[in-house]
């Protein structure tokens, strides 16, 4: 026995409490993208978090959603849903401003996890004062049976070490599942995949976000700088010219965001292309969601 705490923690809840940006904080590094808008993660992504006594392994999920229609909606419930079987630890986390109807629907989700489940109340920043929490937490305590109910912020790094603290003591001692300095399962192409995916997410309005899939063609790094090639899908042809726009100029926007991005990871210079491409109707095409990564049965 090497003596320190290892296992795996899944991070589930309804969309956008901050699960992705909760998991980012607690690894320190942008593992997992993050918008404001719901259905933000579509892939199961493991964030690596290694200290001298500890490796946790959190696993972003997905939100967990009541209504799941389309075949990509199924499989990020199921994505979400098999992660609890196999964990160590639930991290649930609400929002600070109020329990919804979303949220009840993940709690019957956990009634036969057997797992200790610690609910995590995160973006506490948005309610003062702090004292104002306490009439939430009390109710929330009668829920379930919590291994712990911890407020936090993630965006402002508020109490987090806390939470570790408490995640820690319900893992197992155990050796590392990964080498110290790895943060993520995901490789550099899936992560450049993402980071162009955030900036269609958060730019794009309405509908038109969720009509949006990327594949990575061709990653070269060769020269003194790298040159990415990606094909953006649009689920329909009008869509096409709205992720584009006037000149050109929604996409160039997107692009040049993406970049930044994409050279921060890398920490090289970047060179980035662009295509745009109807596939219709990728959401509920099962070959089109393999081929972008997302585990399909049958
Ligand atoms: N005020 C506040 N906003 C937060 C906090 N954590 C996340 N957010 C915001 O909530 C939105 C959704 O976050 P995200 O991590 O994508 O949620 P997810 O869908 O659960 O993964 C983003 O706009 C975040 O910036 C927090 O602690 N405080
Ligand atoms: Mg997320």
């Amino acid at each position: 026995m090497s003596g320190m705490r290892c296992g795996f923690v899944a991070v589930v809840g309804r969309p956008n409490t901050g699960k992705s940006t909760l998991v980012n904080a607690l690894v320190g590094e942008k593992v997992s993208i993050v918008t404001p808008r719901p259905q933000t993660t579509r892939h199961r992504v493991l964030g690596i978090r290694t200290r001298a006594d500890s490796q946790v392994v959190f696993v972003d999920t997905p939100g967990l959603q009541a209504r799941a229609g389309k075949l990509i909606n199924r499989t990020m419930n199921r994505a979400a849903a098999g992660s609890v079987t196999d964990a160590d630890v639930v991290l649930f986390v609400v929002e600070a401003t109020g329990w919804r109807p979303g949220d009840e629907h993940v709690l019957g989700r956990l009634a036969s996890c057997r797992s200790p489940v610690i609910l995590v109340v995160n973006k506490a920043d948005l309610v003062r004062p702090k004292s104002k929490l306490l009439p939430l937490l009390v109710r929330l305590e009668g829920r379930r049976e919590f291994a712990a109910i911890v407020p936090v912020s993630a965006l402002g790094a508020d109490n987090l070490e806390s939470l570790v603290a408490t995640v820690l003591r319900h893992l197992p001692e155990g050796e590392p599942f990964f080498p110290g300095d790895v943060t993520t399962d995901r490789g550099r192409e899936f992560r450049i995949g993402e980071l162009l995916r955030e900036q269609l997410m958060a730019t794009l309005k309405s509908e038109v976000p969720y009509g949006v899939a990327v594949e990575i063609t061709a990653v070269d790094d060769a020269g003194a700088t790298v040159n990415v090639d990606a094909l953006i899908w649009v689920a329909k042809d009008s869509q096409r010219p709205i992720v584009i726009g006037r000149g050109g100029a929604t996409l160039k926007a997107i692009g040049s965001g993406a970049r930044l991005e994409i050279e921060k990871l890398l920490g090289r210079r970047v060179f980035l292309q662009t295509h745009v491409k109807v596939r219709r109707n990728w959401a509920d095409d099962a070959r089109a969601l393999r081929q972008l990564g997302h585990d399909i049965e049958g």
